[in-house]
């Protein structure tokens, strides 16, 4: 670690800047350049093995947010090799999510209705998303395999992908609150519900009646979801914003930290007290307040009021707007990252009984406060009573035991400081493998750090990001691996392989296209055998199917101005072999997996021949596996 740059507290890399400066004022360049720095031993290859070797697979599944790619990318670890992207909040030109019926009937249906309206001005869907906290489903304390939910920044949304096929099943917005940020799923006795808050202050309804005086009108909402419907169960409103949030082992508790108690406008309003908070929310007592109407319905779900003095919420006091929640796999701790403070606050959840029965105050349920350096971020585990918690301005992970560190809240001399590691540069999240389950295994953390500077190639202005692969099973953490990534996978979920059981091909009954399938049936289609162009006045149905190389309808014919349906479905049934339908001119490419339907609907505006494709690579002749729309130009009058 000695031989890499250090980054300073300016957030510089220190060997960055003056070798910049250096060089620039030697050669007299403008912009200077950076001194590459190559691997010149194998000494990082001591301890556990990284190399996966071709044809040899991976431990564990890495489901890593894209940010503000909106997408979720599936990685391999420890190789860190991409396999897969999955669409959720994005379109995507290769699968067509976003443009298929079937993706945009999943991208409107979970809306709500004024957001409905809004989009049909900008095409429909929404085009981006700013996915941040990918979680697996639990069951009994560790990951069950079933979905990953995610939430959406930008656009309030909180998506789940089925784990089966990989794809998004359902999104749903959440009405009243904003910028849905911290995301979490129950993990006792099963997910449950999906814990998701509301970053940003926003008026109660937010409907234009209440735009000022923000500490008065303005709140955040936090919100449980059904994680089987998608539906939303109830919201909370509290005081202050909220930022992440986790919840505990016991299904008791769910926690969300606060770094704007202010509830200011701006940088310097929302920093201004020494103090903010982790608010604690008492599921049970929440679910007796939905069942004896103690809530307000808000956009058709009840909001419970925990402003400070309620019975639902507890507001313990953390230095200062803490950032990160993360309850360790022993079940007991919660650790809230302190942001602007050097330390992190431990939280003992055993004690939350007692604060909500006020026989304690909010500050006996902290156990531990080590000081661990600057710009704590968020903490990840290794399941050996270990911490390690990403420090943002001093660009280190720092490994620190969470034993010790009571030992020495209490008083004792014991240093609670394991180890601390550069990485390169700037930490958010971090993540061990397994470590957010009862099955934390300690083999693998992930420093997922926002800057790569001079760590690449340089591909201009605009950089990837470096998330660092870094072995934890020994006694030092060791640095293995630095993997670049575009815009900007923002956090991951490490999941051992045997918890993940995708299917090869799709089975042909699923309920992806369900509808379609319910169209066929009325016109009298097999979808599996369909070589049919069914005409209702001005809408047409075409369907055909695919198979290596060819599409069952070599050429179809319609009216200029027809409302154009196209059903494809792929009758292949060996593994890995997915066509595709694009039609040239009309922004319109779907993909088509082994035993899967996709469907697609647009003007046929332009009179022609407009040729369709398979544009994923499917055959020897692929390239001949096409055919043509033909447009009748509309008769004159
Ligand atoms: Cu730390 Cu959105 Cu996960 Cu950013 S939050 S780092
Ligand atoms: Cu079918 Cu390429």
């Amino acid at each position: 670690m000695s031989d890499q740059p250090k980054a300073d507290k300016t957030g510089l890399s220190r060997r960055g800047f003056l070798g910049t400066a250096a060089l620039s004022g030697a050669a007299g360049l403008v912009g200077g350049t950076h001194l590459p720095v190559y691997a010149k031993d194998d000494k990082h290859k001591k301890g556990q093995s990284a190399e996966v070797g071709p044809g040899e697979l991976d431990e564990y599944y890495a489901f890593a947010s894209g940010g503000q790619s909106g997408e979720i990318r599936v990685l391999g670890l420890p190789s860190m090799r991409e396999l897969v992207r999955i669409p959720v909040f994005n379109m995507c030109s290769a699968t067509g999510w976003g443009h298929t019926n079937e993706s945009r009937k999943i991208l409107t249906e979970g809306m709500l209705p004024a957001t409905r309206e809004y989009l049909n001005t900008i095409g429909g869907v929404y085009p981006n998303g700013d996915a941040h906290h990918p979680h697996m489903s639990f069951t009994d304390q560790t990951y069950d395999g079933r979905y990953i939910f995610i939430n959406d920044k930008a656009n309030n949304r909180v998506a789940r992908i089925r784990c089966d096929v990989m794809k998004t099943d359902k999104i749903t917005e959440i009405p009243n609150a904003s910028g849905i940020h911290g995301l979490r799923p129950q993990r006792y006795p099963r997910t449950g519900y999906v814990f998701a808050n509301g970053e940003h202050i926003v008026p109660l309804p937010n409907d234009g009646t209440l735009l000022d005086d923000p500490k008065k009108n303005f709140w955040a909402i936090y919100t449980a979801l059904d994680g089987d419907t998608m539906k939303v169960a109830w919201q909370v409103q509290v005081d202050g914003n909220l930022d992440n949030n986790d919840t505990d082992y016991q299904g008791k508790y769910t926690f969300s930290t606060c770094y704007n108690s202010e509830k200011g406008l701006t940088v310097q309003d929302a920093t201004a007290n020494e103090q903010d908070w982790v608010v604690v929310f008492n599921i049970a007592r929440i679910e007796e307040a939905v069942k004896n109407g103690d809530f307000k319905e808000m956009n058709g779900v009840p909001v419970i009021d925990g402003r400070h003095g309620s019975k639902y919420t507890r507001y313990i006091p953390i230095p200062n707007s803490p950032h990160g929640c993360n309850a360790a796999p022993d079940g007991i701790h919660v650790v809230l990252n302190g942001k602007l403070s050097p330390t992190v606050s431990v939280l003992d959840v055993r004690t939350l009984d007692d604060l909500f029965d006020d026989k304690i105050k909010p500050r006996d349920c902290i156990v531990a406060e080590p000081q661990l350096g600057l710009g704590p971020l968020h903490t990840a585990f290794d399941g050996r009573g270990n911490a390690y918690t990403t420090l943002f301005i001093d660009s280190q992970v720092v490994k620190w035991n969470i034993d010790k560190a009571k030992r020495a809240y209490k008083g004792e001399d014991v240093d609670p400081i394991i180890q601390k590691l550069d990485v390169h540069y700037q930490p958010g999240h971090n993540h061990t493998t397994m470590g957010e389950t009862k099955e934390a295994d300690g083999k693998w953390l992930v420093s997922l750090n926002k800057f790569s500077k001079d760590r690449f190639l340089n591909v201009g202005p605009l950089k990837p990001e470096n998330d660092q692969l870094i072995d934890i099973s020994g006694d030092e953490m060791k640095l293995v691996h630095d993997g670049p990534s575009f815009a900007e996978p923002h956090d991951m979920c490490l999941v051992h392989a045997s918890k993940v059981h995708p299917s090869r091909v799709w089975k042909r009954n699923d309920p992806m296209w369900e509808d379609v399938r319910k169209m066929a049936e009325k016109d009298g289609v097999t979808l599996e055998s369909a070589s049919n162009v069914i005409r209702e006045g001005n809408k047409v149905r075409v369907y055909m199917f695919a198979i290596a190389p060819v599409f069952s309808l070599p050429s179809f014919e319609v009216n200029q101005g027809d409302e154009v349906t196209v059903v494809v479905t792929n009758v292949e049934v060996i593994e890995d072999l997915t066509h595709g339908f694009t039609l040239e001119g009309h922004g319109i490419a779907m993909e088509i997996g082994p035993q899967a339907t996709s469907s697609v609907t647009f003007v046929a505006q332009k009179p022609g021949v407009h040729w369709y494709y398979c544009q994923w690579f499917c055959h020897a002749l692929h390239m001949e596996m096409s055919g043509q729309m033909l447009v009748h130009p509309k008769k004159s009058t």
